[in-house]
């Protein structure tokens, strides 16, 4: 099969293309955003270049229209030693040195750009910020992932991968999902939803298609992607048994497992921590089981009274992730679908399993993530880190919002991003993006667009809470643009530029409105900003 993609200018992030090269030789994709100079009625001067990570593969860089084929690079054959079993022989890997050259994004060249003469003002108030940072190396990332606290999900069998690094020490990251359902009609569509999230920022994309043509999807998707792909095996297990929960079997599961592992699957969830005893845990739930992989799980172990496949045979899926690098990202199976069940017994015993499979994956050189909640009250979201990091030794944590009210239906990607932005700065790892579609229907391409904003916008203000190296400048030369009305500046560094621009364009168009110094929300005589100026003028 072939696939075709087109480049599409809308969906270009702001800036242009730049490389960097890693320590191992590789070119390292980033973005550029070059700021104009202040105005001279503000002191004048100029303003140094801001860069970014750029994950939209090779549609970043196209002319519109033009078709996409992906850089396919050399991977390690199956069977080489895992990110994690070089990590711990001392090896730096290119993986590692090109997520390390990524995590540098915003302050390469920064510090350079911010030296040029005409830069002064500028300088005075952001070289601080520079002074403390310590750049990440290759050799750091290996330290961190033989530690257990960082994974680079890039499987030997996925050549389109550019390598990333997800752990807390790290710029949290926002996994998009994506893929068909039954109800579906048009798997294609996918394909557009996945340049959406690219051109979103989506650090990782997952294919969670369960209606026809699972297979093709997932191919699309992984030839398309430049970014990890995960999936949930258990979804192709359902289908290939005939959509009947009781016909699953671990024999078909491996199938599955090995299929997509060869196809090139970066990380898997793996729903192996929800065990027989803990699903009588869940009989006084308000909402259940809500975990797609779970509720399939818990049908098929509470009707043969048996236990888990998944966890009877966890070695054997060992040894499938080990060969291939694998990352497996336990399942969540038990994640609380309400306010009433957040933080209950059932979610805890799950936790505590994933972190006994934390270690039995750890003795075999295998990478893990945690998954995590779910819905959570605000005063709960926390204590799942630190049980967590208890729990499961710190290995990254991966978490679906939590979202921390029930009532957010139409606009549960903000109920989501607000548990997201408390948990990811209390050290979560990887955000899952919540959509305003979520309980309510698919999401289309615009909820895509939607969903990622404002979960671009939690792991940014997690990364500042965190201290992330150069997080915040983004911030700062925001403002600067704001307080001297640097439109096209305020629109490049937005967080999704053409909406900042459409909303600034729907009622001051035109040129000359570019240079205004107030917007339509205060008008000419009232705009504070404009006042502030003033205030010491003499
Ligand atoms: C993330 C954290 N907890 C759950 N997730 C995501 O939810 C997971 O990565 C995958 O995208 C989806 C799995 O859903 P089910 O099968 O557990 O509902
Ligand atoms: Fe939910």
């Amino acid at each position: 099969m072939h696939n075709h993609f087109h480049s599409n200018p809308d969906l270009r992030p702001a800036g242009e293309r730049f490389f960097v090269r890693s320590e191992a030789g590789e070119d390292v994709p980033l973005r550029r955003i070059r700021l104009s100079d202040t105005p001279e009625c503000f002191g004048g001067g100029r303003n140094p270049d801001f860069f970014m990570t750029d994950v939209t593969g090779g549609y970043g860089a196209a002319d519109a229209g033009e078709t996409v084929e992906l850089v396919r690079r050399e991977r390690p054959e199956p069977g080489s030693p895992t990110q994690l079993a070089a990590a711990r022989a001392g090896v730096v890997t290119p993986e590692m040195a090109y997520a390390a050259a990524r995590e540098n994004a915003n302050l390469e060249g920064f510090a350079a750009s911010l030296s040029e003469p005409g830069l002064e003002r500028v300088r005075d108030r952001l070289m601080p910020l520079l002074e403390r940072v310590e750049p990440w190396t290759g050799e750091r990332v290996r330290a961190r992932v033989a530690a257990r606290q960082a994974v680079i999900p890039a499987a030997f069998t996925h050549p389109e991968v550019e390598p990333t690094v997800i752990g807390r020490h790290f710029a949290t990251k926002v996994n998009a999902n994506v893929g068909t359902s039954a109800s579906s009609s048009d798997w294609r569509e996918e394909g557009r939803k996945m340049q959406e999230a690219l051109a979103r920022g989506a650090d990782t994309v997952m294919d969670l298609s369960t209606g026809r043509c699972i297979r093709e999807t997932r191919e699309m998707i992984l030839r398309g992607s430049p970014v990890p792909v995960g999936t949930v095996p258990l979804y192709e297990t359902l289908e290939r048994a005939g959509g009947d929960p009781l016909a699953l079997s671990w024999e078909i599961f491996r199938d599955v497992l090995e299929d997509q592992a060869r196809a090139g699957v970066d990380y898997m969830t793996i729903h192996a921590g929800l065990l027989l005893p803990h699903v009588e845990l869940t009989r006084s739930r308000l909402t259940g089981i809500v975990s797609r992989g779970g509720g399939m799980m818990a049908r098929w172990m509470k009707a043969f009274g048996r236990e888990n496949f998944l966890y009877e045979h966890f070695d054997e899926i060992l040894d499938i992730a080990a060969h291939y690098d694998l990352t497996l990202s336990l399942g969540d199976g038990l994640r609380s679908g309400s306010l009433y069940d957040g933080n209950d017994a059932a979610q805890f015993a799950e936790l505590r399993t994933l972190g006994e499979l934390n270690r039995r994956a750890g003795a075999r050189d295998v990478q893990v993530m945690i998954e995590g909640p779910g819905h959570i009250p605000m005063p709960g979201v926390e204590l799942n880190q630190l049980n967590e990091r208890e729990w499961c030794d710190d290995a990254p944590f991966y978490t679906l919002g939590p979202l921390v009210s029930d009532v957010g239906a139409g606009y549960d990607h903000i109920t989501a991003a607000i548990g997201g932005a408390m948990i990811a700065g209390a050290g979560t790892a990887m955000l899952c993006y919540v959509t305003p579609k979520e309980h309510l229907g698919l999401p289309d391409a615009n909820d895509v667009r939607e969903g990622m904003a404002a979960f671009r916008i939690a792991a940014h203000a997690a990364d500042i809470a965190r201290g992330v190296p150069g997080a915040i400048l983004r911030d700062h030369l925001m403002s600067m643009a704001r307080f001297e009305f640097r439109w096209p500046d305020q629109f490049a560094l937005a967080v999704d530029p053409a909406r900042a621009r459409a909303f600034h364009d729907e009622t001051l168009p035109g040129a000359a409105a570019q240079k205004a110094h107030f917007c339509s929300m205060c008008g000419p005589k009232f705009c504070p900003m404009k006042l502030a100026h003033e205030l010491f003028k003499d």
